[in-house]
């Protein structure tokens, strides 16, 4: 059979933001797709380690411990730099924090932008040394007119970041990514180094048949999300049970959630109040992302992206994914005390 000849008119991420920008009009000034470059370049530079890691030594201890009083891994330790490293030299930035590094940092005004970048640089740590996938997740806010950069730029509701997503090392490398208008997810090409548009405006289904929840902290759970996972267990007929996937990456559970749909949920506890996940660079930008592919993400309660941080590194409870299954969860938050 002949060979099917080559697309000769491949959409990069960067020809699809400026693109975006260019719609925009007087507004963009062509900095957030600079950002954004930077940002593809950090994702090709720590995909390449992650598929490496095993051959140079990269997985195991670094002999650190984070903010969170976890051991760091090296390959977390190097993407947190080559974040740090690429975001300063960007000259897009003014302040940036990372859940690897304790306090906020703020850009010197050699090298200061207008944007702030909260990221987690490798999500999804305890899959590391099994090869399983994981990733980076980020959410980018603008300054505050007026500001310089302070630590009160990122201090902010999810709602007003311009933009979020994350890369997914995985069998491929995907970067998800959405600047307000829809979702749209980019597989990079090893041999072209570049993100190509693979899947134009991700449109989570309004309802699935997945459940993705840490179902070994149920004894913890409380009684709103024990009732839940019951009703899609034990459904009444002609309704049939969900399917159980959790990959225990937040990234990787997210990505399925946003495309085959279903509910993702790390829900606060008797043990921990705020679950596990980070607000600023965890559950804002998957908020963000699965809003914007019309989805639902909330605490149970209330909406995420309407908490203001009080610190950079809070945890906040999620639930996220099809809009049926979500508003499914928070029927039994109103009825259940
Ligand atoms: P990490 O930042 O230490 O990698 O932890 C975050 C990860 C998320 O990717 C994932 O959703 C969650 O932790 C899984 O936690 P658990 O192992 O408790 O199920
Ligand atoms: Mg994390």
């Amino acid at each position: 059979a002949a060979e099917e000849p080559p697309n000769v008119d491949l959409i990069t991420l960067t020809r699809h933001v400026i693109s975006d920008q260019f719609r925009l009009g007087a507004a963009a000034t062509g900095d957030l797709t600079l950002l954004l470059t930077a940002i593809q370049v950090t994702s090709k530079f720590i995909a390449t380690n992650v598929r490496k890691a095993r051959l140079i030594n990269l997985v195991g201890l670094a002999g650190e411990t984070n903010v969170q009083g976890e051991e760091q891994k090296k390959l977390d330790v190097l993407a947190n730099d080559i974040m740090v490293n690429a975001l300063r030299a960007s000259g897009k930035t003014a302040v940036l924090v990372s859940e690897e590094l304790e306090d906020a940092i703020i850009i010197e005004e050699r090298n200061r932008g207008s944007y702030c970048v909260v990221f987690d640089p490798l999500d999804g740590s305890s899959n590391i040394d099994a090869g399983v996938n994981i990733g980076t997740i980020f959410g980018i806010y603008k300054v505050r007119p007026g500001s310089k950069g302070t630590v009160e730029d990122v201090l902010r509701p999810g709602n007003e970041m311009v933009a979020a997503g994350y890369t997914m090392y995985g069998s491929s490398a995907n970067l998800v990514l959405s600047t307000g208008q829809g979702v749209n997810g980019y597989t990079l090409d090893a041999a072209l180094g570049e993100f190509i548009l693979t899947h134009p405006n991700i449109v989570i289904p309004p309802r699935g048949k997945i459940y993705s929840f840490n179902e070994g902290n149920s004894l913890y759970f409380h009684p709103p999300v024990t009732a839940y996972l019951k009703s899609i267990k034990y459904p009444t007929p002609p309704k049939t049970p969900y399917s159980a996937r959790y990959i225990g990456s937040m990234v990787a559970d997210v990505h399925r959630t946003l495309l085959y749909g279903g509910i993702f949920g790390y829900p606060g506890d008797k043990k921990s109040k705020n679950g596990k996940l980070r607000l600023l660079y965890e559950a804002f930008p998957m908020a963000f992302l699965t809003e914007q592919a019309g989805g639902i993400a909330t605490t149970g309660t209330k909406r995420i992206l309407d908490i203001v941080p009080k610190n950079i590194h809070e945890r906040c409870p999620v639930f996220l994914g099809s809009r049926d299954d979500v508003q499914d969860l928070m029927k039994f938050y109103k009825e259940i005390p």
